[in-house]
């Protein structure tokens, strides 16, 4: 309880500065947020929250949490779609982008994380350009700018998702430079091709595989991925690093 609370004020602090400097936002209703959620009770609902605040169209799709996740997303007033058993990250993207896609007025689709580590004025900006530019996926990279003074990214983290570049013929084709970032805007295009497949941390791979396959115009936009002491305390940076890594060699799906 003691380490929940520590944690929420931690995230909390985090939100309130990645809202610093989000200007005044225009009309958002044609965007759609997708949000894959499995087990962030303790954060999600201030997530959400705070994201709607801009963002009004938000579909959180909760995949098979054990815990308070499903509450949490239906308080916070953001839509809800349950997979009553856990199907993983790149199915519960799918499906949200399903349930978004059918939304009337429905344009632009954005996925973003559940654990307050993607930041809402990284996501205004990249559905601005959107808007202007000839392109039809926007993808967040750590990578696109020299590295910061107050670069979180774990050093392991850097190391691992180096290594899925170099070792990527088409996301190195692309001219990408972070293959595994979840924060992605598209248009109506996409929504409607899109068809993720895999299971897992494979569908980082799978997504860059349609795109490159289906030619979608693509850039990337440098943002910033917020490390709280939440989304460490998952424990999960390490060991997704490497899954991301053998998942790709042992499948054959870095793309
Ligand atoms: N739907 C679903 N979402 C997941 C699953 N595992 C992780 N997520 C969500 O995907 C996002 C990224 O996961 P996270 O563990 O933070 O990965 P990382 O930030 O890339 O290291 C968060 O919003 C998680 O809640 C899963 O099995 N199913
Ligand atoms: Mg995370």
């Amino acid at each position: 309880m003691e380490e929940n609370a520590l944690s929420y004020f931690n995230i909390m602090d985090a939100i309130q500065t990645s809202n610093t400097g989000a200007h005044a936002s225009p009309d958002f209703s044609d965007t759609w947020l997708v949000v894959p959620c499995y087990n962030e009770g303790t954060v999600i609902r201030e997530v959400l929250m705070n994201a709607r605040l801009t963002f009004p169209n938000i579909v959180a799709v909760n995949d098979g949490s054990p815990d308070n996740s499903a509450e949490e997303i239906h308080a916070s007033g953001a839509h809800l779609v349950n997979h009553p058993v856990n199907l993983g990250q790149g199915a519960a993207i799918q499906t949200g982008v399903e349930y978004a896609r059918q939304q009337p007025g429905a344009r632009y689709f954005v996925t973003f994380d559940a654990d307050g580590q993607h930041q809402v004025k990284d996501v205004v900006r990249m559905v601005e350009r959107l808007r202007t530019e000839e392109l039809d996926i926007i993808v967040g990279t750590r990578f696109g700018r020299p590295r910061a003074e107050g670069d979180q990214v774990p050093w392991i983290k850097r190391v691992v998702l180096r290594t899925v570049v170099m070792l990527s013929p088409k996301t190195r084709k692309l001219g990408l430079t972070d293959a595994h970032n979840g924060l992605r805007v598209f248009n109506q295009k996409v929504a409607q091709e899109l068809n993720i497949r895999m299971s897992g941390m494979s569908h980082a791979s799978e997504f860059i595989d349609q795109i490159a396959d289906r030619g979608w115009r693509i850039a990337e936009e440098p943002v910033d991925i917020l490390y709280t002491e939440y989304s460490m305390s998952k424990g999960q940076s390490l060991l997704n690093g490497v899954n991301i890594l053998a998942d790709g060699f042992l499948a054959r799906r870095l793309p």
